[in-house]
């Protein structure tokens, strides 16, 4: 079997996704989500001069053989517009492989090992009450773990929390070339006020509902060691991102403070961007998603050496995971012995249109169906009528202009 196409499409059906169909010459075909929030264009790129002429004629059943040169061929390794590229292309290749096999992908990751997979979904208010009413409508839905977000008295926009012109979580408007949207920030405030968030959430839903929150890389560590001391009466299922983690050694200081449990790993893109972290055990949960990390192949690998540290899987899920990204990450979950918990936010109507998926959610839990490969069809009809918008993340800037981590 060879292959003879590789096509990228970018859509918007409400926010951009990039995706890859890699074809072979017996007509198999395999897709891989490329998607790169706010930076779509560069992974686009990336594999349509980079990538796709160096997988015409090539056996797509040999998929190690395939990353390798692609990571490391390249010489100049890493980097999250690589890795998304090569993800997009490792996971098109499984697709295919468990297409050709007849089998949904977790099959050839060693099958099930549990018969759903637990997810939480995003609560969020500009205030309590309007968390409270967020975290039961969550429930209402289903989900029976929720990340809670909300607004901080004196700041006007802030992470995580929806307002009402927003269309999309992260994303700035789409229907316009906007600059990024300004939000503000005040880690002091934050820190007075998140406690009696938490404490309003436990009083009304009492001590038994899983509660997550992202910190989203803002405070210091010493910062981050207080809040952990903090909240540790309310029992959190994590506390993600509570200092940037480039500086792995920082973890040591929340460690030594806090029995809040820590989750670190979305904007990571290698297993190296771990190794302190796993090695030492200092965190508790690893949070990349199968496109940034360079696909199954590799998060498989990461959640090996996890493993060997006591430390689970929480793969990454928020709208901007496509849906070929995220039945990838369902079959992950499926599959592997030191699940955690999947981060699942869903997607619009028009979304779910555009990629049609065999991925089913129910009581707060998801399962990949049992449609041959990871069960995502891409109609690329209906992808062309939703085309690309440019949009940015957000910046973070305190009340003195300097610029803060978002
Ligand atoms: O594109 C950025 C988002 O993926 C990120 O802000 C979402 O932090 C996030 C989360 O935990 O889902
Ligand atoms: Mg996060």
């Amino acid at each position: 079997m060879k292959i003879v196409d590789a096509a990228v499409f970018v859509t918007c059906p409400g926010r951009n996704f990039v995706t890859l169909k890699i074809t072979t010459d017996e007509g198999v075909t395999g897709l891989g989500d490329a998607t790169l929030n706010g930076r779509e264009q560069a992974v686009v790129t990336y594999l349509r001069e980079h990538v796709v002429p160096l997988l015409i004629g090539t056996d797509p059943h040999r998929i190690e053989d395939t990353w390798q040169p692609l990571y490391r061929g390249a010489y100049w390794r890493r980097g999250p517009v690589t890795m998304a590229a090569i993800a997009a292309v490792d996971v098109a290749l499984w697709d295919i492989k468990a297409k050709v096999a007849n089998l949904p992908l977790y099959q050839l990751l060693g099958g099930a090992s549990r018969d759903r997979v637990r997810t939480y979904g995003h609560a969020n208010g500009r205030d309590i009450p309007e968390l409270l009413d967020s975290v039961r409508a969550r429930q209402a839905e289903g989900y029976q773990a929720s990340r809670v977000q909300t607004g901080v008295p004196g700041l006007e926009k802030v992470y995580g929390v929806h307002t009402g012109e927003v269309i999309a979580a992260n994303a700035t408007r789409l229907d316009q070339r906007a600059l990024p949207v300004v939000e503000d920030w005040d880690t002091p405030a934050y820190l007075r006020h998140l406690p009696t968030v938490l404490e309003a959430v436990r009083n009304e839903f009492g001590p038994e509902l899983p509660l997550l929150h992202d910190a989203h890389h803002r405070l210091t560590p010493l910062q981050a060691a207080k809040l952990g001391k903090d909240i540790e009466r309310y029992e959190l299922f994590w506390l993600e991102d509570c200092t940037p983690a480039e500086n792995q050694q920082a973890f040591r200081v929340v460690r030594q403070h806090t029995t809040t449990p820590l989750a670190v790993g979305e904007v990571f893109n290698t297993v190296f961007d771990y190794q302190t972290l796993v090695s030492a055990q200092l965190i508790d949960y690893v949070r990349s998603a199968v496109t940034h990390f360079g696909g199954v192949s590799p998060l498989r690998k990461l959640f090996d050496f996890a493993d060997q540290h006591q430390i689970k899987s929480g793969i990454h899920g928020p709208e901007d995971i496509s849906p070929v990204g995220m039945a990838a990450a369902i079959h992950l979950d499926l599959a592997v012995h030191n699940f955690g918990i999947q981060e699942y936010s869903g997607h619009t109507d028009a979304t779910n249109e555009v990629f049609r998926h065999a991925y089913t959610f129910t009581d707060g839990h998801l399962h990949p169906g049992e449609a041959p490969g990871i069960g995502v069809e891409y109609d690329e009809e209906l992808g062309a009528a939703h085309p690309y918008v440019p949009a940015y993340l957000p910046v973070n800037r305190l009340a003195d202009g300097t610029v803060h981590d978002w």
